[in-house]
């Protein structure tokens, strides 16, 4: 997709700081954290939202789960804590239009979330 942001930035068409990185994921910090760890994990496969999945995609969603206690075990929230969610069309707030998954920790996380 030539005009999506995140597959520019799984391209390297625009330069960004890759937290974590491999053959089907790559993680960033959010540009706009809402806690004070917001790490963005995202596929690099070009998938809308939850509801474009496919079984095709079981492996890949299941990375986005490795990495992301890989992420909290390396910078020690594990114990404390953590949240991984995505939001899925604009009502529950999804803003760009690559799936991708939002770890968030270092506060309180309250719940039910707004
Ligand atoms: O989440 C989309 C998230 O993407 C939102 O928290 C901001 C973040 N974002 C947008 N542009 C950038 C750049 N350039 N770098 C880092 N983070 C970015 P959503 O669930 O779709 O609202």
């Amino acid at each position: 997709m030539s005009d999506c942001l995140f597959c520019k930035m799984a391209e390297g068409a625009i330069p960004v700081k890759k937290v974590y990185e491999d053959d089907l994921l790559f993680a960033i910090e959010d540009i706009n954290p809402v806690a004070p760890v917001h790490i963005l994990i995202i596929p690099k496969k070009h998938v809308v939202n939850t509801l474009d999945l496919t079984p095709a995609d079981d492996q890949l969603i299941g990375a986005v789960h490795r990495v992301a206690a890989s992420l909290a075990r390396e910078r020690g929230f594990d114990q404390e804590g953590f949240r991984l969610v995505n939001n899925n069309n604009a009502g529950a707030g999804q803003s760009v239009w690559h799936i991708h998954f939002h770890l968030l920790a270092g506060r309180k996380l309250g719940w039910p979330p707004g």
